[in-house]
């Protein structure tokens, strides 16, 4: 018997557990084992049915994703259909996760039970693949095509319960042990004359339409990719193809995603998240504190966000302003922001309730001072923050972490103005802040390890994305984002427009262009952040053009008009003659050459800029590695994730060319684009800059 894989037996049932941490991915030996197992099962007459179980904290969570693209053969048996001509019953019992090959397993077993808290489903389009395990072909017929086709495009994970309506799952098992619970179901169905086999099942009636209806809905957002459209092709072929066929055309279609370069950047995403979550300057096994109740100091928009957040993820917490009218419009946005998702059915009532029991708003640090955490998210100037983090010193409990959602400002000033900097961090949200995924967890100069461990381990409970980063202006991802911010202001000096920028990084993957983001955010946040840093340091490039939209009140959506001109009550950014006639009169008076630009240029023009200061951001460690910028980029800024990641997608070409053009920009455009010192050695040596690391 594998390593891997258990045989045991209980009475008359055979129980196959797949017993290869942490998820019991289809690994080495994973599938050997199952087959060997199964044989078994079914050679042995005293066994009537079987079990397949995972240990663990998981069901199969699919195919070992580092295997692909590494030549696999494919496998003469199927597990799957092994799984399903067995002349014995299988019961496939499941809790955790039942993922991509997971579920197509479960798939060929019989029958299917889980506990209410597990979740199933055919992720594989996340990684730039399709179910290629049978999947496509035995869930249309158990669920009918359009559930599936849902589930197969979306590649989400569904609870139980719903799996339970959905009719993927036979029974939920509470209240018992799930292998006992499955023990006693096998034993029921053990006699069983005929068995169940979604192979051989008709394909429900449907509308034929619902294929072409789904091309539409993805159209968009899925321009660049391939595995959607086959996803689709797949679950439509199911449709009208007998099993087997389709089994193979499924394989054929599978084959051509395996190594595209959307299934490598996906699958390179996949883990670069997880890598980044994991920071060197955190030892493995460095202790959490635990967090059992939350607070916030201020309740303004990203205060508000971030109680929100704390709520979502049933963790109660009390959200401290001083001003009762602050407080209650903090608790109106709160409500109004809850509301509109329950209108939106994205929320249920209930749900919306229990959340809001969680949220208690008070006046007084005293009422907050047995929080295990509190994150201060006041007005963005360092003496109101130094002035919270005395009170806070004075009264909170030893031991609490005292976090800031200062997105710039310097870690160690906020900390010094308390006796326990150690326990001091930065937790730096994104807007809005119940909705982005990215945490940076900025580490100060006393910050001890167990906070930061503390910190990245409360990222995990909020489902954020928790990556340590250094304490510079800007810390890691605006830090990198700045040039690209700049160059985008200037390309309009020398002849482009808003619409054609934001057209090419639409068509380069961004769900919207960066011109129509900053109408969206209001333009004078980024008017008062570039006063501010133009007053501390006179030699900052000037942009004339964004300084006179704002002096013309032009702030974006909220005032109808920014870079571009908006209808009332409509979020169409509309090109409007007035910005270009602006933008034309100062760059005319700036005497900028100008000239005509194409998509290619205008996307390295404000990528390269980004990836050069992430190179100067990882030289001086404020990010240990290229992994935790891409993951700060994919999670921060909504770069296309089937591009990988910044540093990634510019591995794509090439960092000796991306090298020469930023070289050559510098003797065109001067000291903003003077090559990082770590970028030219990476040229010279040829080293991916997804392999970039501050030692190097
Ligand atoms: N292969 C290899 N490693 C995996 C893995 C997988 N499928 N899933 C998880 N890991 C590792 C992960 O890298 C991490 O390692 C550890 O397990 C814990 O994961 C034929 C072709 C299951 C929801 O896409 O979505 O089947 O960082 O930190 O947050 O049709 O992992 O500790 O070293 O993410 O609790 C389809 C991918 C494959 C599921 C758990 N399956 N996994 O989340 O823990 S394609 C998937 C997940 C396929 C078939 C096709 C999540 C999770 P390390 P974690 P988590």
């Amino acid at each position: 018997m594998s390593e891997v894989v258990h045989f045991s037996r209980q009475g008359p049932v055979g129980i196959i557990t797949v017993d290869y941490p942490p998820v019991n991915a289809l690994g080495p030996g994973v599938r050997e084992g199952i087959l060997d197992a199964l044989d078994r099962g079914i050679a042995d007459s005293e066994v009537r049915a079987m079990v397949l179980i995972g240990a663990g904290r998981s069901f199969i969570a699919g195919a070992d994703i580092r295997g692909f693209g590494k030549g696999r053969r494919s496998p003469t048996r199927r597990t799957h259909d092994a799984l399903e001509t067995s002349p014995k019953p299988v019961v496939a019992a499941i809790h955790g996760y039942a993922l991509g090959g997971g579920l197509e397993n479960a798939l060929g077993c019989h029958y299917r039970i889980a506990v209410p808290s597990a979740r199933v489903g055919l992720p594989e389009v996340l990684i730039g693949i399709l179910p290629g395990g049978g999947g496509t072909q035995r869930l249309p017929r158990l669920i009918g095509p359009e559930a599936a086709l849902e589930m197969i495009v979306s590649g989400r994970h569904v609870p139980a319960p719903e799996a339970l309506k959905l009719g993927i799952l036979d029974e939920l098992v509470e209240g018992a042990e799930l292998r006992d619970a499955a023990v006693a179901f096998a034993m029921r169905v053990m006699h069983e004359p005929v068995l169940p086999r979604a192979s051989e099942r008709e394909i429900p009636e449907h509308d034929p339409g619902i294929f072409e209806a789904m091309r539409k809905k993805v159209a968009r957002r899925a321009r660049n990719q391939k595995a959607p459209w086959h996803c689709i092709r797949c679950v439509e072929i199911a449709c009208s193809t007998p099993f087997e066929e389709g089994i193979r055309q499924e394989r054929a279609l599978f084959e051509e995603l395996e190594n595209s370069e959307e299934a490598k950047a996906l699958r390179y995403a996949f883990f670069a998240e997880r890598e980044a979550q994991r920071s060197p300057v955190v030892p493995r096994g460095t202790p959490a504190r635990p967090v059992e109740a939350a607070a916030v100091v201020g309740a303004g928009t990203m205060g508000g966000g971030i109680a929100m957040t704390c709520a979502d993820a049933g963790l109660p917490v009390k959200i401290m302003d001083k001003d009762p009218e602050a407080l209650a419009r903090g608790m109106e946005r709160i409500g109004k922001t809850y509301a509109a998702s329950v209108a939106r059915g994205s929320l249920d009532e209930a749900v919306m309730a229990a959340r809001l029991a969680l949220i208690e708003p008070v006046k007084t640090y005293d009422a907050i001072a047995d929080a295990d955490v509190v994150i201060e998210a006041v007005f963005e100037e360092v003496g109101v923050k130094r002035d919270v983090f005395r009170a806070l010193d004075r009264t909170m409990k030893q031991g609490a972490l005292l976090l800031s959602n200062t997105s710039a400002l310097d870690i160690d000033e906020i900390a010094a103005a308390t006796e326990r900097p150690e326990d001091v961090a930065g937790a730096h949200f994104f807007s809005p802040a119940n909705v982005m995924k990215l945490l940076e967890v900025v580490r100060g100069e006393r910050t001890s390890q167990e906070v930061l461990a503390s910190v990245q381990a409360l990222a995990k409970r909020l489902a954020k994305v928790g990556v340590v980063c250094g304490n510079c202006d800007g810390f890691v991802a605006n830090r990198s984002r700045a040039p690209f911010n700049t160059e985008m202001i200037i390309l309009l000096e020398e002849g482009a427009l808003p619409e054609q920028v934001d057209g090419a990084m639409v068509e380069f993957g961004y769900p919207m262009g960066p011109f129509a983001v900053g109408d969206l955010a209001g333009l004078d946040i980024g008017y008062a952040g570039r006063k501010r840093r133009e007053a501390a340091d006179p030699t900052i490039r000037p942009l004339p053009i964004a300084d006179a939209l704002v002096e013309a009140g032009r702030l974006g959506m909220k005032t109808g008009a920014g870079w571009y001109r908006y209808e009332p009550g409509d979020r169409t950014p509309h090109p409007d003659p007035e910005v270009a006639a602006l933008i034309r009169r100062i760059a005319g008076e700036s005497g900028v050459e100008q000239r005509e630009f194409d998509d290619e240029e205008i996307v390295q023009r404000l990528l390269f800029s980004s990836v050069n200061e992430a190179c100067r951001i990882i030289e001086e460690g404020m990010a240990g590695r290229a992994v935790e910028v891409d993951t700060m980029w994919l999670y921060g800024f909504g770069f296309p994730r089937y591009r990988g990641g910044l540093m990634y997608w510019a591995d794509t070409i090439g960092v000796r060319s991306v090298y020469g053009r930023i070289a050559a920009w510098h003797q065109r455009y001067g000291e903003r684009w003077a090559p990082a010192p770590l970028l030219r050695r990476l040229a010279e040596s040829g080293t991916p800059l997804k392999e970039a690391a501050s030692d190097m």
